[in-house]
């Protein structure tokens, strides 16, 4: 397979600064020699650039940085546009304001080449604010409201081919505020929080959602935020919560989704490596990384090591 790899320093999105080095220790960690050893061809394409930041009133004295992600979201739907044609594009993120851009860019490709797109987004938050909703003001809680096509976001680039709600699944969600419940309730995002996770495991949860895309002809843009996974193992991001994902859960669902072939670009996000321990969040990413691209302890069909 042929990988794009793009840097996205951005962090902007976030209250803590840091993020911006994420694409540096997703790179010293090893992501591309990890790929190559699977047999995968990886090209990096370097780092984005955002567009410069224009003017923006907001009636939400609370937001931060609105110009600047607004910048961010313009060039990386190009970008992600762009990059979608030749390859697999990894971004390497930056916080996860960075989605926006990436999941448009994505679903402009999509429409146009006749398939459904559906997003599979692995998070403790649901990142479903719009800017007039957010009270922290951190533009990398709304990323999935403007991708759907929720209204609020007017001052922001128009989203020609917006993500229907139904072909989004959430999973390892459990902190929600009260606006995103409210947006949620009536809402068809199929979401599984860790309690369902706890109770049924990922595999028939991630299954059936896999076999809906399938069923449908679709393309998967799958969404990693560090944050998905249970502190203790990654560290290294501004916005814990306890009670997440463990190594061997996000393992299977990596390992599942190689298995299933659907999926077609990947957002690393929220890495923050100012808060690692000796880069061991950055190097569970590549390791995760690897996972969703082929890597495995056995093969499951044939039950050979080969
Ligand atoms: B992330 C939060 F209040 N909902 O809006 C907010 F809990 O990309 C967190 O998922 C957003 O890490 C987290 O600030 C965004 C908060
Ligand atoms: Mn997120
Ligand atoms: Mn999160
Ligand atoms: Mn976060």
């Amino acid at each position: 397979m042929q990988f794009n790899l793009i840097g996205v320093p951005l962090q902007d999105g976030a209250a803590q600064p840091g993020c911006e080095m994420g694409p540096s220790a997703l790179r010293t960690a090893g992501i591309i020699p990890a790929l190559e050893r699977l047999g995968h061809e990886v090209r990096d394409r370097g780092n984005v650039t955002p567009r410069p930041a224009q003017v923006v009133d907001h009636p939400n004295a609370a937001l931060r940085a609105l110009p600047q992600v607004i910048g961010w979201t313009e060039a990386l739907a190009e970008v992600a546009y762009r990059e979608s044609g030749t390859g697999v594009p990894i971004f390497m993120g930056g916080d996860h304001a960075l989605s926006a851009g990436t999941v448009s860019g994505v679903a402009r490709r999509a429409a146009e080449e006749g398939q459904p797109l559906f997003v599979l987004w692995l998070d403790a938050h649901t990142d479903f604010h719009d800017p007039a909703s957010t009270e922290s003001g951190n533009l990398h809680g709304t990323p999935v409201a403007y991708f759907a096509g929720r209204p609020g976001f007017e001052c922001f680039p128009p989203l020609p081919h917006p993500v229907p709600e139904e072909r989004i699944c959430m999973m390892g969600i459990r902190s929600v505020d009260p606006a995103e419940r409210r947006a949620l309730s009536g809402s068809t995002v199929q979401i599984h929080d860790m309690r369902e996770i706890d109770e049924t495991g990922v595999a028939p949860l991630l299954r059936a959602f896999l076999a809906r895309v399938a069923q449908a002809g679709g393309r998967l843009h799958v969404s990693l935020d560090v944050d998905f996974l249970e502190p203790a193992i990654a560290p290294a991001v501004g916005t814990t919560v306890p009670g997440g994902a463990s190594f061997r859960e996000a393992h299977l669902i990596m390992e599942m989704l190689h298995d299933s072939g659907l999926v077609t670009s990947l957002d690393l996000v929220e890495l923050n490596p100012f808060l690692d321990e000796r880069g061991r969040t950055a190097h569970l990413l590549v390791d995760l990384t690897a996972s969703l691209m082929g890597e495995r302890i056995m093969d499951r069909r044939t039950r050979s090591f080969a």
